[in-house]
């Protein structure tokens, strides 16, 4: 049995498998300028994260209808329950489907028709997150939280993706303050391929609660006490950060130094169709590759409940 655990960074235009991409290219009638899936893998081989961007915006042209998102979701939910995840806290990107003439409300109910039949189907618990383009305007972020207003009742928080370098945290000061004004949870990636810096301007000036990444904050002893100090979890994706570059090989990965210094790192998938696996996956790497012990993952797959948006009851009952 995989240990139970919380899934708090996956993005679900990441989990599209090349055999549901050419599926619903074919339902769609959308032409992929890729012969098979085999070939369609073989782009699988990313320099950075704006490579892998690139090949990430382009392949969601097969999501049109709410029947496309809600059967991605689906196959992530079954994928992610087959390797122990029992709650999922699920990023969308509205503004690359909203930018293709694909409406909020069938991005969100679309998704929701298999959110709201997971606990019952898979056994896993659901939150969504909605996620600004950082390399989109502060204008077209506000104006996605406007179109997104009607659905806010499926949407527990937001986060902020896509390319990092160059788009500081305080470009997004505004629309943070309005989702916190509208009761919405606030996390942000920081520190994946940006500095440190993003981490704590994240941390003062959107007012997150969690990191997505964090992983250069080892570059800021300050930080790093601080975020010990303040139990800021960070949401790290290892097999990512090996195929994005961020590292050299799994072994070079900062996670077992990170866990000594009392960090309150999380084990996740981030982009599982693309980065060569789910959050099980995850797991049996950084037990293979950088020899964490039995003891290390129990502390990681805890993390991810205490790190999660459930509350006590709910916390106590998905572990
Ligand atoms: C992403 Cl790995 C990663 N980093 C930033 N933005 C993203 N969107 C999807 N995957
Ligand atoms: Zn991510």
């Amino acid at each position: 049995m995989p240990l139970p655990k919380a899934e708090l960074h996956l993005h679900i235009e990441g989990t599209l498998e090349p055999e549901l991409a050419f599926a619903l290219a074919e339902r769609n009638g959308v032409n992929l300028p890729y012969a098979d899936t085999e070939a369609l893998r073989r782009a699988y081989d990313f320099a950075d994260l704006q490579s892998f961007l690139d090949l990430y915006y382009a392949l969601m042209a097969v999501l049109r209808t709410e029947e496309d998102f809600a059967d991605l979701a689906d196959a992530y939910l079954a994928r992610a329950a087959a390797q122990g995840v029992r709650h999922a806290e699920i990023f969308f990107d509205p503004q690359a489907h909203l930018a293709r003439g694909v409406e909020m409300g069938t991005v969100v109910e679309g998704l929701w028709r298999a959110l709201g039949e997971s606990e019952a189907k898979h056994g896993v618990s659901t939150r969504l997150i909605m996620c600004f383009l950082r390399d989109e305007s502060a204008e077209s972020a506000l104006e996605t939280l406007v179109e997104a207003k009607p659905y806010l009742h499926r949407i527990t928080g937001i986060g902020l993706d896509s390319a990092e370098v160059g788009h500081p945290p305080v470009k997004f000061r505004e629309v943070y303050e309005a989702a916190a004004a509208l009761g919405l949870r606030r996390v942000a990636h920081a520190g994946e391929e940006g500095p440190a810096a993003y981490i704590t301007e994240a941390l003062d000036v959107l007012g997150v609660e969690r990191i997505d990444h964090g992983l250069r904050c080892v570059e800021d002893p300050a930080l790093v006490a601080r975020l010990v100090r303040d139990r800021i979890p960070l949401t790290l994706c290892p097999l990512s950060n090996v195929r994005l570059r961020a590292v050299d090989t799994l072994a070079d990965h900062p996670l077992p130094a990170m866990l000594d210094a009392g960090l309150l790192c999380t084990v996740n998938s981030d982009d599982p169709a693309y980065f060569g696996g789910y959050a099980g996956d995850n797991f049996d790497a950084v037990h293979a590759q950088l020899g964490l012990k039995q003891e290390q993952l129990r502390e990681l797959a805890r993390n991810s409940f205490v790190a999660s948006f459930l509350d006590d009851d709910e916390e106590r009952r998905a572990r």
